[in-house]
């Protein structure tokens, strides 16, 4: 079976249909698929600045929720990123054959700090995209399950396995990206051509799992949609309805043609309402899931000490062998 890493950042009180349906949901059908790791990435989720304590009740909230989804830990290796301290320890070897002009054309990073303005953003932050790249090397795997956001970074870790395997001899599997078209980029209900985001996305913009579907439904009669009364997929005329009738679709299986067909004649306000009802519904169990882990968090704890095992006796040998590739002098 071809094997998949991806991961996901404890940042926010819950993940958003971005996370979901842009990564979450592919990761829950690829354990039929693929031999498959999946991570809370929390060293990558200090790069921005935090609180520690919030860090690791998010970091509960994250696998909780992963597990609500769908993921089996049966059938996946789920772990936490800093249980596994192979990650930063490559990390350093492939900072160590990027190139500076490299780093700074990452426009994940450009956008980010320009943010938070660029003497102030850390390093971690400017190092983020190389620590993922060993995030994904170290477990050799074939394929990355992200949203359309994340395309540049996986052209990095590309990158940075080939030049390693030319300089050093073939170590690591060079990974595609797997992108699913349809949901590649959700967006931001408030602002319907940028994408649905944590850190960048008002309240109003982002729906969120974990919340309240009552808020939730709020914010999807209060989505921007766009002018003209007619209910049609044109995502470049009508970002905003066509975004709606994208989450709807991927929420409800049926498929966009059907939908724009069902709601000929009807208007904007019938879409959000129904849209609000099929959000609810999915949500539901989801959080209920969630709440039966948060409950009970040293069972949790050790599903996840068994995961960072299993990811470690992967990680651990991928190591050893860029290691000694690079020539280290081993310990004896
Ligand atoms: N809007 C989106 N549409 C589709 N996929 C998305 N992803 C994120 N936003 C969207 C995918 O979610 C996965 C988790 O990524 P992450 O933990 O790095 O989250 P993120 O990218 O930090 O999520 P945000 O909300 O966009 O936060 P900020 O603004 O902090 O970066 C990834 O696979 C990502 O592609």
């Amino acid at each position: 079976r071809p094997r998949v890493l991806s991961g996901i950042q404890p940042t926010a009180d819950s993940f958003h249909l971005g996370n979901y349906l842009g990564a979450v949901r592919n990761w829950v059908a690829m354990q039929e698929t693929h031999d498959t790791f999946y991570c809370v990435v929390d060293l990558h989720a200090i790069t921005m600045g935090h609180d520690p304590a919030l860090l690791r009740q998010r970091t509960r909230v994250a696998a909780a929720q992963l597990l609500a989804a769908g993921l089996d830990p049966e059938r996946c290796t789920l772990f936490v990123q800093s249980h596994v301290p192979e990650h930063p320890q490559l990390g350093w070897i492939m900072g160590c054959i990027t190139g500076f002009g490299e780093a700074s054309r990452m426009t994940q990073f450009k956008d980010k700090s320009a943010k938070q303005g660029v003497d102030r953003a850390s390093v971690g932050l400017f190092t983020y995209p190389i620590l993922q790249a060993a995030d994904i090397l170290l477990y050799q795997a074939d394929a990355v399950p992200v949203g359309e956001d994340q395309r540049q970074h996986l052209e990095l870790t590309r990158d940075l396995a080939q030049r390693f395997n030319r300089q050093f001899g073939k170590t690591f599997t060079v990974p595609e990206a797997y992108i699913v078209r349809d949901t590649a980029k959700i967006t931001d209900l408030q602002e319907p051509t940028a994408k649905m985001s944590k850190s960048a996305s008002t309240p109003a913009g982002i729906i969120e799992l974990l919340d309240d579907p009552a808020r939730s439904a709020k914010k999807i009669r209060s989505a921007v949609t766009d002018t003209g009364r007619e209910i049609l997929f044109d995502p470049a005329e009508k970002p905003g309805i066509s975004n709606l009738l994208t989450i709807y679709s991927a929420l409800s299986g049926r498929s966009v043609a059907e939908l724009v067909e069902a709601y000929v004649g009807k208007g904007y306000g019938d879409l959000k309402k129904d849209l609000a009802e099929v959000v609810l519904e999915f949500v539901r169990p989801i959080q209920e899931r969630t709440r039966v882990y948060l409950d009970d968090p040293s069972q949790l704890d050790k599903l996840l000490a068994v995961g960072a095992e299993k990811a470690r006796a992967v990680a651990a040998v991928t190591l050893q062998t860029a290691y000694d590739r690079v020539g280290f002098l081993p310990p004896v």
